[in-house]
């Protein structure tokens, strides 16, 4: 089958529908069930995904990496990392709250974020991404695929904006590094240990490999904008109660599940 570009009545009707499960907190079946797209499609959803939720008054404050790790990319059948879009609506404060009414089936997930200390030129070749972070945390993902059963193909889950339904930032640290740091996760009774080298080998990589992909889809990324690069292990059910991670040597950060 050859994919061919969807029209612009296709991506508004498929838009919708990932649009319609995320705020009436349905799922959807996988999108390739019914259409075939290509990668350029996926982020045109996902764009016009981003502009409903704009239009609704939220605000464009990041980006989110997926696939950073090599044995989700082998399992995708990919090498390049995915990007989504964070807005202020996704985000709870460390120690806060979240509803979990507002989910269909969440599971959490350890990161590491960074923070840009400034706007990033794309189009300048010789931009140093790493001089451009001026921040390092202990993050959690929330993510909360719209696809039933989390049963999604690689351009399914670019269209769905990788997943992404909120997140919880830490203490912002100076920037260091934090190539091969403990990380442990604890959520709903289970307890997960990884290391923040399952990131790309090393978190940082993800900075590089956002640029990469920013430049191609042009994503912008502005000073203040949070990066999360990606997850140190798998993700595991958010349930009632409270979820922690703690990064060795960088802090620890919570979130309370409310049923
Ligand atoms: O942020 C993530 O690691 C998720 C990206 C892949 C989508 C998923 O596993 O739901
Ligand atoms: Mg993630």
């Amino acid at each position: 089958m050859v994919a061919k570009t969807l029209d612009s009545n296709e991506i508004d009707a498929l838009t919708k529908r990932l649009d319609d499960a995320q705020t009436g907190v349905h799922d959807t079946p996988s999108l390739a069930d019914d259409v075939e797209m290509d990668i350029d499609d996926a982020y045109r959803i996902q764009e016009a995904l981003l502009a409903r939720r704009l239009n609704r008054g939220e605000t464009l404050v990041g980006v989110k990496l997926g696939f950073t790790s090599k044995a989700k990319m082998a399992q995708m059948g990919v090498s390049d990392v995915i990007i989504g879009r964070l807005t202020d609506a996704m985000r709870v404060d460390n120690g806060g709250r979240v509803n979990l009414q507002r989910f269909i089936h969440p599971k959490i997930e350890p990161e590491v974020a960074y923070r840009l200390a400034r706007d990033v030129d794309l189009d300048d070749p010789t931009v140093d991404i790493e001089s451009c972070a001026e921040a390092v945390a202990p993050a959690m993902e929330i993510i909360d695929s719209r696809y039933r059963d989390f049963r999604f193909t690689y351009t399914d889950v670019v269209a769905d904006n990788t997943s992404a339904a909120a997140y919880v930032i830490g203490p912002w640290q100076s920037m260091r590094a934090v190539g091969d740091l403990a990380v442990r996760l604890e959520a709903g009774g289970q307890a997960v240990n990884g290391s923040t080298a399952a990131i790309l080998d090393d978190p940082v990589n993800a900075l590089h490999s956002l640029l990469e992909v920013s430049r191609r889809r042009r994503i912008p990324l502005r000073a203040g904008d949070v990066v999360l690069a990606g997850a140190a292990t798998a993700a595991i059910p958010l349930t009632a109660g409270v979820a922690r991670c703690e990064i060795d040597g960088l802090g620890s950060v919570t979130v309370e599940g409310k049923a």
